[in-house]
């Protein structure tokens, strides 16, 4: 739990205390406590770890104990009770972040609003903002937070999220005076799914830049523009925030919303011991005053002594250590990527020709193709059988021998059966230079079931690769029931490649899984799966995924040349490495 969610609580006790007219002693008692958690540099957390939530101002044994039970549980039954003592509508107002008991009691007796609904009709109606001493500003705020609320509930795949900000990127793109646009928050450090999108960018004229903003064809609804910063819903039911600042303090702009917000804690905790204020605005001396403004990134983190740290690796985990240590790897790039190694044909499931898909690979600057296409296994349309797999062969010779520039792998994406044995004979998968084996029906196994038949398939040594390991989909299929660190060990001890799939709905190793596979030294691929041309082009996602596991080129099979990945697929496994 952190800090501003405790303090949250303990204002809200205050508050009910009051509306109940209890002492104004003990009114501000939980005032007080609320305010020196909220301000407090160290997380309560800690602090209850290390006995010492009595160095917080004003917090008594009482109190610690509150916040005890509040941490571990998360839940405090002094102020459930408290609650309890309140109609309903209240209590469900409350939970809105930003109303508190009182406005949540003035909204329930005097417009006798009961519901996020009732609530959002009434703002829009001007009645909340006519109420005494409310006014359009504080309205103008719940509604903001009635929608991030709604906003939260739907999570966005990065697949959806990228093409939709990459339009607005175009389009506003052509704004005069408009600079360094760029996104910022999880769509930058490349989450997998994104609750709201934020862009920055630095202009003189901002109220010009909003304006053009808010005018966007995407926009469905404007939620605010002013200042410095406007927010939208775009037609695709996502918010979007824009901020537009001046040159000079981009840099810690850009930084304190791209986040992670737990990163930007870290952070703030550690520039707190050196002295320092750090926000948007720039880094301040705590004793001096003085407020430094940076306008780039590399100079903000470079002030506090640490060396760039890429947006993918901001997750409040290990980063900032490795950057005190200069210590931060070199991560992929696309241009790193010299092939794709699972892509499909029209010769099973895929839309195109073998030759469609190598003309497109060489197009996208690809030394390499492997073509992967299925076996003839349960619950797969037109997959190969043997015979269909030779004439393959055959027809890949032959174009190697006409293709320039381009040069294609023989391959598989071979079903594993629910009982671990494959779906094509081992003579066969031992004439083709790459194997990949992939669960793709009876997912619902129980884990033991699941992880036999699975490291079955790894233990084969014709199997090279094993394709996305776990068989979610994002926003539609869970993952399967697998014992993952088994599986990893297992590819570790027989040399088997595992994919980071980049399909967008896969992204399948995802990112904490990559990180472990990486740290186990286990080879990986990054692969689209692609069913068309197009697809080719998923790679992107992929890459951000092994961005995100700390993968340098080197983690990467399909980063090494042709010549060198040739001579491993010649090779027997159990000598590559
Ligand atoms: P999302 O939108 O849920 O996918 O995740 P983010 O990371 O984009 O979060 P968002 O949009 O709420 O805020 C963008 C960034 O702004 C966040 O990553 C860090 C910064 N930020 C927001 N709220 C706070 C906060 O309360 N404390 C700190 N330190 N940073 C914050
Ligand atoms: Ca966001
Ligand atoms: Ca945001």
């Amino acid at each position: 739990m952190k800090n501003t969610e405790v303090a949250t609580i303990f204002q809200d006790i205050a508050d009910f205390l009051d509306i109940k007219g209890e002492s104004p002693f003990k009114v501000r008692a939980y005032q007080r406590v609320a305010r020196s958690i909220e301000h407090s540099p160290q997380e309560v957390e800690q602090l209850m770890n290390e006995g010492k939530l009595g160095d917080i101002p004003g917090v008594g044994e009482a109190i610690a104990k509150k916040i005890t039970e509040l941490v571990t549980t998360g839940h405090l039954e002094y102020y459930d009770k408290l609650r309890a003592e309140f109609p309903p509508g209240v209590n469900t107002l409350l939970d809105i972040p930003g109303i508190g008991p009182r406005t949540a009691m003035r909204l329930s007796t005097e417009l006798e609003i009961k519901s996020l609904e009732e609530l959002e009709a009434a703002i829009r109606e001007g009645k909340v903002a006519s109420l005494y001493r409310m006014g359009d500003k504080t309205a103008e705020n719940i509604l903001r937070h009635v929608q991030a609320m709604r906003s939260k509930e739907q999570r966005l795949p990065i697949g959806e999220a990228l093409p939709l900000v990459e339009d607005i990127i175009t389009s506003l793109g052509h704004c005069p005076g408009l600079e360094n646009l760029t996104s910022a928050g999880s769509l930058r450090r490349f989450r997998e799914t994104i609750g709201d999108i934020d862009l920055m960018g630095t202009a003189e004229d901002k109220d010009k830049i909003l304006e053009a903003f808010v005018r966007l064809p995407q926009t469905k609804e404007v939620l605010s523009c002013g200042g410095t910063k406007a927010s939208i819903i775009t037609q695709a039911d996502i918010q979007v925030d824009l901020r537009v600042v001046e040159h000079d303090c981009f840099g810690s702009l850009l930084q304190y919303f791209t986040g992670s917000k737990q990163h930007n804690i870290t952070l703030r905790e550690r520039g707190h011991r050196q002295g320092l204020k750090l926000s948007e605005y720039g880094i301040q001396s705590r004793t001096t005053g003085l407020l430094e403004k940076f306008a780039t990134e590399e100079e903000f983190y470079r002030r506090l002594g640490l060396e760039f740290i890429p947006p993918e690796l901001r997750e409040g985990q290990i980063e900032i250590e490795k950057a005190e240590q200069w210590a931060i790897p070199e991560l992929i790039k696309l241009s790193d990527i010299k092939g794709d190694l699972h892509v499909h044909t029209n010769w099973s499931d895929g839309h195109d020709s073998i030759e469609a898909m190598a003309l497109a690979a060489r197009d996208l600057g690809y030394q390499y193709l492997a073509i992967t296409d299925h076996s003839a296994g349960r619950g797969i349309a037109h997959g190969l059988n043997e015979e269909r797999v030779r004439e393959q062969i055959v027809q890949i010779n032959t174009l190697n021998q006409r293709l320039n520039g381009i040069h294609l792998f023989s391959g598989v994406e071979v079903d594993i059966r629910a009982d671990g044995n494959l779906d094509l004979p081992d003579d066969l998968l031992r004439e083709l230079d790459i194997v990949i084996a992939g669960v793709h029906s009876a997912m619902g196994q129980e884990e033991e079931k699941m992880t036999r038949r699975i490291l079955r398939a790894i233990e084969n040594p014709h199997v090279d690769v094993l394709a996305h390991p776990t068989c979610r989909l994002l926003g539609g299929r869970e993952p399967v029931s697998v014992d993952l660190e088994a599986v990893f060990k297992a590819a570790a001890r027989t040399n088997t490649a595992l994919e980071i799939n980049s399909m967008p709905d896969r992204l399948d190793l995802k990112d904490t899984h990559v990180f472990r596979a990486r740290e186990l030294g286990i080879k990986l691929l990054i692969n689209t799966d692609a069913h068309s041309t197009k697809h080719l082009e998923y790679m992107r996602f992929g890459v951000g995924v092994a961005r995100r596991g700390w993968c340098e080129a080197r983690h990467v099979l399909n980063t090494i040349p042709l010549a060198e990945l040739s001579a491993l697929f010649t090779s027997p496994r159990s000598s590559s490495a």
